[in-house]
């Protein structure tokens, strides 16, 4: 069942990865990632307060499968952390692929947070690497400018929505998944499982038509 949620003040939009990379053409595309594009830019146009992240991965990154002699992407392997997909080279810093999509409108966003930048430790979340220790420091930022609510979309659904969404519930905020602004990968069923796991964690999953209202004008 649909629900209706009333957009507030303190409401922050987290836009996950709308990244070159992601997109098709990019080195990681997502398929129809770049359809997330348009929804967000409405989205963003609605909320108060807009956080970007960008994943950000410096050569020879040990998500990289060019990084283990032997394998290849979509290959997993055991690394200090548990386990790791192994990723075509992507979000390389100072490359079109780490850029934002070029569509998206990003002269409301507050914040943008890079990820991944440490070259031993994968980051899909937008608060914890996937050490599940190192912090991003999202969480405080949130805390401190006092809103308790997120709605996230972006790239992509299975992996960086999915993840940043998880940590944002166990970091005690209300979270919402915008279903028309995401789009998956499905690496081995990856997809469903997410959204299963998300919902068992009270994840919200709505889509744009059943937000109302205006968080800018609601001060
Ligand atoms: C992502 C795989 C590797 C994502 C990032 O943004 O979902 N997926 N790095
Ligand atoms: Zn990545």
């Amino acid at each position: 069942m649909a629900e209706r949620v009333e957009l507030q003040a303190s409401d922050t939009l987290l836009a996950i990865d709308v990244q070159n990379d992601f997109c098709p053409g990019g080195a990681l595309a997502v398929p129809r990632g770049d359809e997330v594009v348009p929804v967000m830019n409405r989205l963003a146009r609605r909320f108060r307060h807009v956080a970007l992240t960008q994943d950000w991965h410096p050569r020879g990154h040990v998500s990289f499968a060019s990084s283990h002699p032997g394998r290849a992407p979509y290959e997993r392997i055991q690394v200090a952390y548990g386990e790791q997909v192994l990723w075509p080279d992507h979000c390389v810093p100072g490359t079109p692929g780490a850029e934002l999509h070029p569509g998206l409108d990003t002269l409301a966003a507050d914040l943008i947070v890079r990820k991944g930048n440490d070259p031993r430790i994968d980051s899909y979340s937008a608060f914890y690497e996937n050490d599940h220790r190192t912090s991003t420091g999202l969480a405080g930022y949130l805390r401190e400018r006092g809103g308790r609510r997120l709605f996230l979309a972006g790239l992509a659904t299975d992996f960086c929505v999915q993840y940043s969404a998880l940590d944002a519930r166990r970091e005690g905020f209300d979270v919402f998944v915008v279903e028309d602004g995401v789009r998956g990968i499905d690496l081995d069923g990856s997809l469903a499982a997410a959204w299963t796991r998300m919902a068992a964690a009270g994840v919200r999953r709505v889509r744009e038509r059943d937000l109302e209202g205006h968080g800018k004008e609601s001060r």
